[in-house]
């Protein structure tokens, strides 16, 4: 940013001279530098901003205008006001319809899709791999049949729908299409976003099925196809969201989110398919945490990057390609298990930043989403928050109310220049695939993740009810629980009927052309996959047909060291773990060994590393098993690495059905000595469950790493009779 200069510039200096001897006069000594707060961004947050902080530029902005720092919109809500859209869907088809018609009634205005796991990676609910996740963290998905269901009543062409979908991303549109067909709407009617963007799934959300080529002609195909076909549906939602969500500060989620985007557009040319045909239909998704003005200045940052590098890069025509339009989540990963009222505090103050921001849309977290799905009651409170904010607090009444403040329009500049570096940098790798090939982005954001665990284990980072305040005693929650088997029951029925009541011939015919298509690269596979849905092939085998030609895709996995030792404050804890661990390791002749595994569909890994890091730091042997592992491949791996400690890590709901699996062949295999510990998201209620299965410890969220290390070392020793 620029200075203002000249005359106004002394004045400026000259207040802010004046403000720092008053303060030093408050400070009584104490040395005014300490007011400064460097952020997890290594940004430094002064106690005051004056005019000299910011650029004079920042005065001709206007909302609607280029760079839209402002809003995409000239009247933003003060003429409609941000989309309340709550992600939601769980267990069957049926049970996810009543939620959203009950949600429409009450107030919410668009709808967003949760697909269960086994959906996400392209299984169909009767493949072995998947008994533990069907139904468990969104809605089981089929076939065609089950999307029917999921909008009976619901019509298609009138609201608005967005599903989270990205490897399975084909057949799961391709239902979508042919269950609004059915229902009498048409292609060019239907408004609604489509996450498809899988960049991210391969630096962090795991929810991929084929190697990034295929996956990236995928997501051209679609956009060719939407481009052509659903003028109003957006065809890809590029996501920061998860990566604020594995760890990654506000700098890395722009810069990231931003050169994803870019590489999009490259990715539709490259298709033949012009800027201006897809870029007016991109829209982007971001996390929004705790860091109130970091968040607002976040939004407006990435408004200006987008519009900018999209400008000089791709020159559209169509001023629409130059719109950042976006959806935010406020954080789960800033949830707590612990005292959860205060949950709703922390989604007020996030839903705060993110529409002071200026999102288009927003999904409000329930209280309860650090442990399980949302009640009724939570999912209620939770829409609420925004239904207040719209219609009680005068928020919307004022677009971009915080221009002109000179702390935001400074934060704002400096999280431009921060990110457009970042940019920079990917770009001189030629481009995000490559970076991403590279592990460029997983291993930044894995290094922020680490260092953000151990400001929060060393308490220099507060979080109230949990390293700070914490109750004596916790009340019980009342948490929502599916029966998985049942679930799974219902829909292997249904798979049945399917099977016996479609042409077969059509069938193949489908499948095959296909398998055809994707070994020529002839064809739309989204055309083709809408095909096969309305002949009801199923999700499984709309999947199966192109890895015949693709193959399935195994991540390589690497360990971060020294982020968790580095940001640790609080030295003295840290040596005494250490010591202990340096005994151990005497003693032994080895250091304790443990295995973290990530079982079934649940690609959720940012626990796993932090901790598998944390334990390295800590003198640990450290190994994280493969994703999407089945117990009985943990528990040979675990024997395999002769480890002392196995500890299974589930974000998924799926600890009361793999996890006992897990302790069941263990003692099978007569190896109870190895102590097993499981972590994530365990609602307080199972643990009980979990000890009389054979669970020796249980992490839930909010354990520190540095307690954690030093109660499995007690565990090992424990059984070691020692
Ligand atoms: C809006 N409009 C206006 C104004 N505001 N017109 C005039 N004046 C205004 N002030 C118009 C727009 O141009 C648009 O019309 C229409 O109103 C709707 O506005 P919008 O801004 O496009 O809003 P919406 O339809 O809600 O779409 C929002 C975006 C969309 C664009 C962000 O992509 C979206 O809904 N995304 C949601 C993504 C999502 O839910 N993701 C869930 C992730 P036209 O269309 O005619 O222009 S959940 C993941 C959770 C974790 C996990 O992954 O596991």
């Amino acid at each position: 940013s620029t200075p203002i200069d000249g005359e106004a510039q002394k004045t400026d200096n000259l207040l802010y001279e004046e403000w720092k001897k008053m303060a030093s006069k408050e400070l009584k000594g104490t040395n005014i530098d300490t007011l400064t707060w460097k952020t997890g961004e290594g940004i430094d947050i002064k106690p005051i901003y004056t005019a000299q902080d910011v650029s004079p530029n920042i005065k001709n902005e206007l909302p609607g205008r280029f760079p839209y720092t402002r809003g995409p919109y000239a009247t933003m809500y003060t003429h409609r006001p941000w989309t309340i859209r709550q992600y939601a869907g769980f267990s069957t088809a049926e049970e996810s319809n009543a939620f959203y018609r009950a949600a429409l009634k009450a107030g919410q205005k668009g709808l967003s899709v949760a697909f269960d796991l086994a959906t996400h990676r392209g299984y169909d609910s009767n493949h072995p791999r998947v008994k533990g996740d069907v139904g468990m963290a969104g809605v089981a998905i089929d076939s065609v049949e089950d999307m029917k269901i999921l909008f009976d009543g619901i019509p298609m062409d009138k609201v608005s729908v967005s599903m989270t979908m990205n490897g399975a991303v084909l057949p799961v549109l391709a239902m979508y299409v042919v269950a609004a067909e059915e229902q009498g709407a048409k292609q060019k009617d239907l408004a609604g976003t489509i996450q498809n963007d899988i960049l991210k799934e391969f630096m962090v959300r795991n929810t991929f099925i084929y190697p990034p080529e295929p996956s990236m002609k995928i997501i051209s195909d679609i956009m060719g196809y939407t481009a052509k076909n659903m003028p109003k549906y957006n065809s890809i939602s590029i996501s920061g969201y998860h990566m604020q969500e594995a760890g990654a500060n506000a700098v890395l989620e722009l810069g990231f989110t931003i050169a994803d985007g870019l590489e999009y557009v490259r990715c539709g040319l490259q298709a033949g398919v012009s800027v201006d045909e897809i870029a007016p239909r991109f829209s982007f998704f971001f996390g929004i945490g705790m860091n109130f003005y970091m968040e607002i200045a976040k939004l407006r940052a990435a408004r200006r990057l987008w519009a900018k590098y999209v400008k000089e890069k791709f020159s559209p025509k169509d001023e629409k390609s130059l719109l950042l339009r976006t959806h935010c989540q406020t954080s789960g990963w800033s949830l707590t298990e612990q005292d959860p009222f205060n949950n709703v505090i922390r989604t007020t103050v996030e839903a705060m930043a993110a529409t002071l921001g200026g999102t288009q849309s927003l999904h409000t977290n329930a209280l309860d989403e650090a442990v399980g799905l949302p009640t009724e009651f939570s999912a209620r409170i939770a829409r609420n928050t925004q239904l207040i904010l719209q219609e009680e607090s005068g928020l919307p009444k004022i677009v971009d109310p915080w221009a002109g403040s000179y702390a935001i329009e400074a934060l704002t500049d400096r999280l431009y220049d921060e990110a457009a570096k970042i940019i920079e940098e990917v770009e001189g790798l030629g481009g995000m695939a490559k970076a991403v090939g590279e592990g460029l982005p997983k291993r930044r954001i894995e290094e922020s993740a680490a260092y953000r665990q151990a400001k929060i284990d060393s308490k220099e980072e507060v979080i109230v009810g949990v390293n700070k305040y914490r109750l004596e005693k916790e009340d019980a929650l009342e948490i929502r629980a599916i029966d998985n088997a049942l679930v799974r029951l219902a829909q292997i029925r249904r798979l049945d009927k399917i099977y016996q009541s479609r042409d077969k011939q059509k069938v193949q015919q489908d499948l095959d052309a296909l398998t055809h298509a994707a070994k020529t690269g002839e064809g739309n596979l989204l055309a083709l996959a809408i095909q096969a849905a309305r002949d009801r092939c199923t999700v499984g085998e709309i999947s199966d047909a192109m890895e015949k030609i693709y193959g399935r895709y195994k991540p390589a996995y690497s360990l971060i060291k020294g982020a968790y030792k580095s940001a640790y404050k609080g030295v003295d804890e840290l040596d005494e773990v250490l010591k202990e661990v340096s005994a151990f390791s005497e003693a032994e002749g080895r250091p304790p060994r443990i295995m973290v595994a990530k079982l079934g569909q649940d690609g959720h890994d940012r626990g796993a590393k932090v901790i598998a890091s944390g334990f390295s730091d800590l003198g640990f042997d450290c190994d994280i098993g493969p994703l999407f592992s089945t117990p009985e491949e943990v528990v040979q791996q675990a024997i395999d690495a002769d480890v002392h400690a196995l500890g299974a890590s589930s974000l998924a709901a799926g600890h009361k059905t793999l996890v006992p699996e897990v302790a069941r062949l263990l003692k099978e295999m007569g190896r109870e000595d190895i102590v097993l510990i499981c972590g994530g998201v365990i609602p307080e209620q199972d643990y009980q469950f979990l000890h009389e299965r054979g669970v020796d410890l249980i992490f839930g969220p909010g354990t520190r790493i540095t307690d954690a290390a030093r109660k499995t070392l007690s565990e090992i020793q424990k059984k070691k009779g020692k």
